[in-house]
């Protein structure tokens, strides 16, 4: 299957489930939800989904194992955008080509979303009725929320995006920015192929020790691909300010090694996730391809 007719049947799966465990109304606040539900539902990729199901597949398992663990690390995805686009952190009023949530609310109920998003994640892992179908156990599911608790909390995303801002106007060098890159992006990615890999029940230590050298090369190429982006693609295709970093005056990969050598690391780091599962049968081919998508994509 084409790479395509592959992201069309997983993000139907992500997106319908998020549309249902997303609440449509609740006895205390409408406002909120809704702000929630603009959120996750305004676009976007869906790359740590696709992730997710390509390492439950590669590992033999199915893509419905790995429906929860796909829509939870949407979840906390959502949540992270939209506080990183508060007025406190990166102030942006664009977001997949929409207004902000905090532009289309305001930054009180845009803070109450990103955390009931976050919370949100928890309860759709560890709820019965959330989860009615799931063939996970209830163990599977207990590893699964401690993996994700940790990639989103003060020692992954959260503690790297408390670095990222604590550098901006600094010059940091290379292995500096690996570090803030590894936690602020990368934890996630890894958690996203990790938790997917998990949602099979019989997967091997060694399948995810070399799954995890895959997600740490791809998650750098990821942040890599987002910075030469950010100095070559348009607004309007890229759907957020272009030129974001420059102004916040961030380091990034382009502003310490330029654009050709940038680019030429998106690749080595590319190459470098694909060698990582060489041992993986075919069952492992949209992972690859989706290697070589996230350091092609133009948005
Ligand atoms: C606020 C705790 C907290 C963390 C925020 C992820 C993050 C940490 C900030 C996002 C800032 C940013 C633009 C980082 C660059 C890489 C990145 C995560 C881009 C957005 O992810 P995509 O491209 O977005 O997967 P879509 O819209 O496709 O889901």
């Amino acid at each position: 299957m084409s790479l395509e007719g592959y992201k069309n049947r997983c993000l139907h799966r992500v997106n319908a489930m998020l549309q249902t465990v997303l609440p449509r109304q609740n006895p205390v606040n409408t406002t909120v939800i809704a702000a929630m539900r603009y959120s996750v539902l305004n676009g976007g990729k869906r790359i740590r989904p696709l992730l997710s199901y390509a390492a439950c597949e590669a590992v033999g398992g199915h893509l419905e194992d790995a429906d929860p663990a796909a829509c939870a690390v949407e979840l906390i995805h959502a949540y992270s955008l939209v506080h990183d686009d508060l007025p406190a952190m990166d102030d942006d009023d664009l977001r997949r080509g929409k207004p902000t949530c905090h532009k289309a609310y305001n930054e009180a109920i845009a803070t109450l979303a990103g955390d009931a998003l976050q919370t949100l994640a928890f309860e759709l892992l560890s709820s019965p009725e959330l989860l009615a179908e799931t063939r996970l156990s209830a163990s599977q599911r207990l590893l699964l929320i401690e993996v994700l608790a940790q990639a989103s909390g003060h020692a992954g995303m959260v503690g790297g995006q408390a670095m990222d801002l604590e550098s901006t106007g600094l010059a940091l060098r290379q292995d500096q920015l690996v570090t803030m890159h590894n936690h602020k992006t990368g934890a996630l990615i890894r958690a996203a192929i990790k938790m997917g890999a998990l949602s099979h029940a019989d997967v091997a230590p060694w399948q995810l020790a070399k799954l995890d050298q895959y997600a740490s090369a791809i998650g750098l190429a990821f942040q890599v691909q987002d910075d030469i982006l950010d100095v070559t693609a348009d607004t309007q295709i890229l759907g957020k300010r272009q030129g974001a970093d420059q102004a916040l005056d961030k380091p990034t990969y382009v502003s310490i090694m330029g654009l050709k050598q940038a680019r030429s690391y998106a690749q080595t780091l590319c190459q470098r996730a694909i060698t990582a599962i060489t041992e993986f049968d075919n069952a492992a081919r949209p992972l690859r391809q989706l290697a070589e998508y996230i350091v092609q994509r133009t948005h």
